[in-house]
C-alpha cells in the first residue's frame, strides 16, 4: 500500500535519483492539501452511516427497478450487500483521499471485483451511478465543514468508477 510521497520515494529511488523539481512541486502540493485531507476524512468520519444510507435511497430513487423483482438489490439481503458495497468504497475511498494516492483501492477493492460483480449479475452502470451520487454527498459535505476547494475529493471515487466501468478489450 503506497501514499502520495511513498510512491515518489519508490519513483525517484528505482532510478537512483535525488527529488527534481517536479518532485519537489508534488511534494508541496501533497503537503500543502494535506490540512484540507484530514477535514474531509473527519467530515466523511462523523457521518459515514447515514452518507451511505442517504447515497441508497437516491439511487433507488433514480432506479426503482433495482429493488423490484428481478432487481440486483431486490430481497432485504441484497439491499443490504448493496450498502454494504457503498460503505467499503466511502471507506477506502476516505483511505485513498488522505493517502494522496489510490493505490489502497486496487489492492484492496478493485482487483476481481469486476469478475465477481459479472458474475453475481450486479449492474456495474447502476454501481457507478451510487458511487458518483456518494461523491456528490461527500462533497457537499466536506464543503460544509470549511473546506474551501473540494475538487481533490473526487479522484478516489472517479478512480473506482473508472476502473470498475473499464472494458476488456
Ligand atoms: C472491500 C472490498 C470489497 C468489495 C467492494 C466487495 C464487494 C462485493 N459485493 C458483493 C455482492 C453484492 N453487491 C451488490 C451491490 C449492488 N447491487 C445493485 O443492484 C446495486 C447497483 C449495487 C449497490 C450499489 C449486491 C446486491 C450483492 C449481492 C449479490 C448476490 O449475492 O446475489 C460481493 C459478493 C460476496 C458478498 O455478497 O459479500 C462482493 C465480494 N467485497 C469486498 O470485500
Amino acid at each position: 500500500m503506497r501514499d502520495a510521497v511513498t510512491s515518489l520515494i519508490k519513483n525517484y529511488d528505482l532510478a537512483g535519483r535525488y527529488f527534481d523539481r517536479n518532485a519537489i512541486d508534488s511534494l508541496k502540493s501533497y503537503f500543502d492539501s494535506g490540512t484540507a485531507r484530514v477535514q474531509a476524512a473527519a467530515a466523511i468520519n462523523t457521518n459515514a452511516a447515514a452518507l451511505v444510507k442517504q447515497a441508497g435511497l437516491r439511487l433507488f430513487e433514480e432506479l426503482p427497478e433495482l429493488i423490484r423483482p428481478g432487481g440486483n438489490a431486490y430481497t432485504t439481503r441484497r439491499y443490504a450487500a448493496c450498502l454494504r458495497d457503498m460503505d467499503y468504497y466511502l471507506r477506502y475511498a476516505t483511505y485513498a483521499l488522505v493517502a494522496g494516492n489510490t493505490n489502497v483501492l486496487d489492492e484492496r477493492v478493485l482487483q476481481g471485483l469486476r469478475e465477481t460483480y459479472n458474475s453475481l449479475g450486479v449492474p456495474i452502470g447502476p454501481t457507478v451511478r451510487g458511487i458518483q451520487i456518494l461523491k456528490d454527498l461527500i462533497k457537499e459535505q466536506v464543503a460544509a465543514a470549511g473546506v474551501g476547494n473540494t475538487a481533490f475529493v473526487d479522484e478516489p471515487f472517479d478512480h473506482i468508477t473508472r476502473e470498475l466501468s473499464e472494458q476488456d478489450i
